[in-house]
């Protein structure tokens, strides 16, 4: 293994140029794996095709002896047993989750971390108990500003030894979609995805959805823990406090058309018409419009977007191509209802977050 491994406490880095993905890298991303373009096909992902990403090693809990504390500014301090919150009214909400990092080992330097191309992103269909009936039952206290969510996963980061915790605003907090989710797809949560139960926080980045909660706190002051005030902020520069990362910015995905190289992952292609097809989602706002080029973004073309979905789900579109032999770079850029945009120049940050440079996919189309 390599010295960046072992020592625990090196500051974020930024890849020299030219350097490969060390080892290190390769193990993280060996973990934590995308969804294979190929399932975007599904409008709900299954279980296992969804997106993995955990920072230390997933804790083994079991749901009859696990507890939920609601701790701090409250009128009654308490905690739940997984029946009491099945027990409370439930909702299920079709959302599409993606990580922060999403993008990341495309940048130009690359911010060295979990190496993300484009495909850390799922949609599943979370079931649990509205947040906001467990804080209505233990009375939220008058000075409350946020909730802190805690993990029962325990590692170390730059040096930094903690559990996995995020603060969360309490008017996020109080939404009626943000769950304590207890099934994924209509089962139980399996033991990646945060069993027996887990945070959803429909529209942000990955890093709110808080997995295997263990404990949760509301707070007279926002949140400084790492995961907030460290890890997930956008910076320019190592001394730059930069901006939280919190709502996911709108990206488009090519279901990649034709048959892969299986080195390379190429495409290839035979001449003559085909349809291709994707998905556009944005925590933003609804997704109005992606648009469609064959020439790497000279020239555009508005797709066919599917009937308007869940609220927080990702919108399948699609568009009629006749393919003709040579090389052909296909690209897809979504639109959301507040005008936000996919840039077609990479927008660069230190830790690599929120890179939602549009999609490219370079296809070979062969003689027939
Ligand atoms: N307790 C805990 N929750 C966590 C994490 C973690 O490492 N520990 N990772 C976060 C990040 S960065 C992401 S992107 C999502 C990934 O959720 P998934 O693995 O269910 O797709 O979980 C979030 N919740
Ligand atoms: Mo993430």
């Amino acid at each position: 293994m390599d010295a960046q491994l072992r020592d625990v406490s090196l500051p974020s880095r930024i890849a020299e140029p030219g350097e490969g993905i060390s080892t290190a890298e390769l193990a993280l991303a060996a973990r934590n794996h995308g969804i294979p373009l190929e399932a975007l096909r599904y409008d709900v992902t299954p279980i296992g095709l969804h997106y993995l990403l955990t920072h230390y090693d997933m804790p083994a809990l079991d749901a009859a002896s696990w507890r939920l504390s609601l701790t701090g500014s409250v009128a009654g301090a308490r905690e739940f047993a997984l029946d009491e919150l099945r027990s409370l009214p439930s909702r299920t909400v079709r959302v599409t989750m993606e990580c922060a990092g999403n993008g990341r080992a495309r940048m130009h330097p690359r911010p060295v971390s979990q190496p993300w191309l484009v495909e850390a992103v799922g949609t599943a269909e979370w079931t649990g108990v509205p947040l906001r009936h467990v804080l209505d039952a233990v009375g939220v206290g008058d000075s409350a500003v946020e909730v802190v969510f805690t993990g029962a996963d325990h590692g170390v980061e730059r040096g930094v030894e903690q559990d996995y915790r995020r603060g969360l605003p309490l008017a996020e907090a109080l939404r009626d979609d943000v769950l304590l989710a207890y099934e994924m797809n209509g089962q139980p949560l399996p033991p990646q995805h945060g069993h027996p139960v887990r945070l959803v926080v429909p529209g942000w980045y990955g890093m709110a959805h808080v997995k295997w909660l263990r404990e949760i706190s509301l707070v007279d002051e926002p949140f400084t823990g790492y995961q907030n005030a460290v890890a997930y902020r956008l910076k320019q520069s190592a001394d730059d406090p930069g901006v939280p990362a919190t709502r996911i910015e709108p990206r488009s995905l090519i279901v990649p058309p034709g048959f892969p190289d299986f080195m390379s992952r190429d495409r290839v292609v035979r001449p003559g018409p085909l349809t291709v097809t994707g998905r556009a989602w944005s925590g933003h706002a609804p997704i109005t419009r992606v648009e469609f080029s064959t020439d790497g973004g000279t020239t555009w073309a508005d797709a066919d977007l599917d009937a308007a979905g869940p609220r927080w789900a990702w919108r399948g579109w699609r568009v009629s191509w006749r393919a003709e032999p040579g090389e052909h770079l296909l690209t897809a850029r979504a639109t959301d209802a507040e005008g936000h945009v996919q840039p077609v120049d990479e927008p660069w940050n230190r830790g690599g977050f929120a890179n939602n440079l549009v999609h490219h996919v370079p296809v070979t189309c062969i003689e027939d």
